[in-house]
């Protein structure tokens, strides 16, 4: 099964901050796809519930920096 989760990432101010995080959330185990965006400072994570969880995820964006929370 797949989850769609909607994450706040704050601190992100160009688009090479955009491309990091994306790479970031793609390379964790249980993501299938991740799509971030600049101008809302949201990120939109489709990932298997099984393999990994919100938490990790919102983890993940704050060992990379920057201020990451759960949308829904
Ligand atoms: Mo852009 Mo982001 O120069 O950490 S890569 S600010």
């Amino acid at each position: 099964a797949t989850l769609v989760g909607q994450f706040s990432i704050g601190g992100m101010t160009c688009a090479a901050c955009v491309n990091s995080v994306e790479g970031i959330l793609r390379a964790l185990p249980g993501v299938k796809r991740a799509v971030v965006a600049l101008a809302t400072s949201l990120g939109e994570v489709e990932y298997d519930p099984s393999v990994i969880s919100k938490d990790d995820i919102v983890n993940a964006i704050e060992d990379a920096g920057f201020d990451g929370s759960l949308v829904q």
